[in-house]
């Protein structure tokens, strides 16, 4: 019988040192296999002497228990590295953010609509929506719009055919019947924003035939001009991320609000250049006042009792002096190239923690 101790140590080096299952597995069949070379020696063991099997036998079967052991460790070892490379290459860290590629982009008009639901939504204003088609009372009457008011006319609004209760169908003209509809349904003290598209018989550089606003009311019994100052300073400021924006209130004439203003913020124009913040010159930027009382009245507001302010804003005016938006159309192009300059991540959802202005 040949030199055991030497293949003893043969095998155990190549069954240790197999890189990998493969070979651990080419390892076992040339020692341990029907043609192995530790089963041909157990097949010579019949040709000896009774003495000299029994010592043969008894080394044989311990080293065949030794190499199945170093197999099976090996084994394992193996299984285990295997694993690790498995884990290590396939390993996704659910931390971190999702791509933005395949989820398209958010429109400058939703972002708008989000930083200021965001902004009012701090100071307690509730979001409502209600229908585009209205009728006239909603639209106008309710609102103290008088018959012969150039807004009700043909040129300037979309009037729809048929009527409801006797009452023309109209594309509402604002967001403000929703503001109507909310102080029939829901008593005093009110706080809600209404953002929304609106329509208006008008179409060139600066107006589009259907265009977005926001619109806030605030009603209670010690609402005054002061909470509109402030509501709408805080609202000018945090907008435009300018902590010491100047703002300013300029009477003006609006059927449903009185007293009403006109809001401008501080800008310069230096070299044609249009700059949001200190600079001597000033831009407009919204329209508010105090609700006047026939309005709380024709919605069943009792304006002995309550005291409201309301404000409008339009949102594509507003988007394109922060974003740098030239032309007005291209909001409703859908041109993809423009979608992805201007649009933003759909994760980045606007708050007030870590300030909106970026
Ligand atoms: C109710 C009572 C009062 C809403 C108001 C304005 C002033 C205003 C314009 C801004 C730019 C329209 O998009 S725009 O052209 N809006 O100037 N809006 S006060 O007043 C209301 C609304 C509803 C019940």
């Amino acid at each position: 019988m040949e030199n055991l101790e030497g293949l003893r140590d043969e095998i155990l080096a190549a069954v240790r040192q197999a890189p990998d299952l493969g070979a651990l597995e080419g390892a076992r069949i040339s020692a341990l296999g029907r043609k192995g070379r530790i089963t041909a020696l157990m097949k010579e063991l019949g040709a000896l002497a009774a003495d000299e099997r029994r010592h043969a036998g008894q080394i044989l079967n311990a080293l065949h228990d030794d190499v199945t052991a170093a197999i099976a460790q090996r084994k394992r070892e193996l299984g285990r590295a295997e694993l690790d490379a498995r884990l290590a290459e396939e390993r996704i860290d659910v931390t971190l953010p999702v791509r933005p590629g395949p989820l398209g982009r958010i429109h400058p008009i939703s972002q708008t609509i989000d930083e200021v639901v965001a902004i009012f939504g701090e100071m307690g204003f509730q979001v409502a929506e209600g229908p585009d088609i209205e009728d006239d009372w909603y639209n106008f009457t309710a609102l103290n719009i008088p018959p012969e008011h150039p807004a009700r006319q043909e040129m300037d609004t979309f009037y729809l055919p048929g009527a409801k209760d006797g009452h023309r169908l109209v594309l509402r003209t604002h967001t403000s019947p929703v503001q109507i509809r909310t102080m029939q349904e829901r008593a005093p003290p009110l706080r809600i924003i209404v953002p929304g598209r609106t329509y208006r018989c008008d179409s060139d550089a600066t107006h589009s035939p259907m265009f977005h606003q926001v619109e806030g009311l605030m009603v209670d019994e010690s609402t005054h001009f002061g909470h509109l100052k402030g509501c709408l300073i805080e609202f000018c400021r945090a907008y435009f991320g300018i902590e010491d924006l100047p703002v300013r209130f300029r009477p003006s004439y609006f059927p449903f609000t009185e007293p009403s203003a006109e809001v401008d913020i501080g800008c310069s124009r230096a070299g044609g250049e249009l700059k949001i913040g200190r600079g001597g010159d000033w831009l407009e930027i919204l329209g508010c006042g105090m609700v006047n009382p026939k309005v709380l009245e024709n919605c069943g507001v009792d304006s002995a009792r309550f005291q409201g302010f309301a404000f409008g804003v339009g949102l594509e005016r507003i988007a394109m002096l922060k974003y740098g938006i030239a032309d007005l159309r291209t909001f409703f192009e859908s041109d993809l190239r423009w979608l992805r300059h201007f649009g933003f991540a759909a994760l980045d959802v606007p708050n007030l923690v870590g300030g909106l202005h970026r």
